[in-house]
């Protein structure tokens, strides 16, 4: 009987994968599906490697002999059914760049500061804020992502807006540390969720970008105790790295 493999084995996809089928042994021909159903005589004949961009299961099968049936097509037998399973983490399509107003642009993010009896309708602020503007205890601007405007040790929450900068297009790596919570948005769409009332805690995501300006906010509260706040990316060209101030506009 002869033995099917799916290569690579199961795995995260990038944009797109190459995916082969071996087979060792004396076969006719390789059928397979990428629905996750069994291989059969009418399933997609196997000519060569291919290309995945979604998520799929690959599951092949060889078919093989008797070579001297008078009806092939009916006594041919299956060989045992290979599957290999691949997920993907990002849509293929990357978010377009936004338009900006370069002559209005200003090196840095602009940000709303809550803290004390104003960031909230009863006592300590203890959870992220709707950021009312009306609400903020005061708003100014930072070089990057940082605390030092902070009014109050404990109990404030910092929102930043801007633009980030993108040289190469491709997939980017956000993390996002915090304590206590923080969230990340690209072009509106959350991209880190580090949200909840918790001490340092690190965590990832990934968005496809076009190169060019996007949109970028960061929500950040702090219920007690610590307070601290990071955000890191990396992508096409840019080794991991604080997001730099040079990377950073808004728009005046
Ligand atoms: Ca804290």
């Amino acid at each position: 009987m002869p033995v099917v493999q799916v290569l690579p084995l199961s795995r995260e996809l990038g944009n797109k994968e190459k995916i082969t089928i071996n087979v060792y042994g004396q076969y006719e021909e390789v059928r397979y599906t990428l629905d996750g159903s069994e291989p059969t005589r009418s399933s997609t004949l196997y000519t060569g490697p291919f290309y995945l961009d979604k998520a799929a299961t690959v599951k092949a099968a060889a078919f093989y002999g008797p070579r001297s049936s008078r009806n092939p097509m009916i006594t041919m037998r299956r060989s045992r059914i290979r599957a290999s399973k691949y997920k993907v983490s990002l849509t293929k399509a990357s978010l377009p760049a936004v338009k900006v107003n370069r002559a209005k642009l200003k090196a840095g993010l602009s940000y709303l500061y809550y803290g004390g009896q104003a960031a909230t309708t009863g006592g300590a602020l203890s959870a992220m804020p709707q950021f009312d503007p009306d609400q903020a205890h005061k708003q100014g601007f930072v070089k990057e992502i940082t605390l030092a405007p902070k009014a109050h040790d404990n109990n404030f929450a910092f929102k930043y807006d801007g633009y980030i900068k993108i040289g190469g297009a491709g997939v980017y790596s956000f993390t996002l540390a915090s304590d206590d919570g923080s969230q990340l948005f690209i072009n509106d769409k959350l991209v880190v969720d580090n949200n909840g009332r918790h001490g340092m805690i690190a965590k990832t995501g990934q968005v496809n970008l076009a190169a060019g300006f996007h949109k970028i906010t960061v929500t950040y509260f702090d219920a007690g105790g610590n307070a601290k706040l990071e955000l890191k990316y990396k992508g096409p060209g840019v080794s991991e790295q604080q997001v730099p101030a040079n990377v950073l506009y808004y728009e005046e």
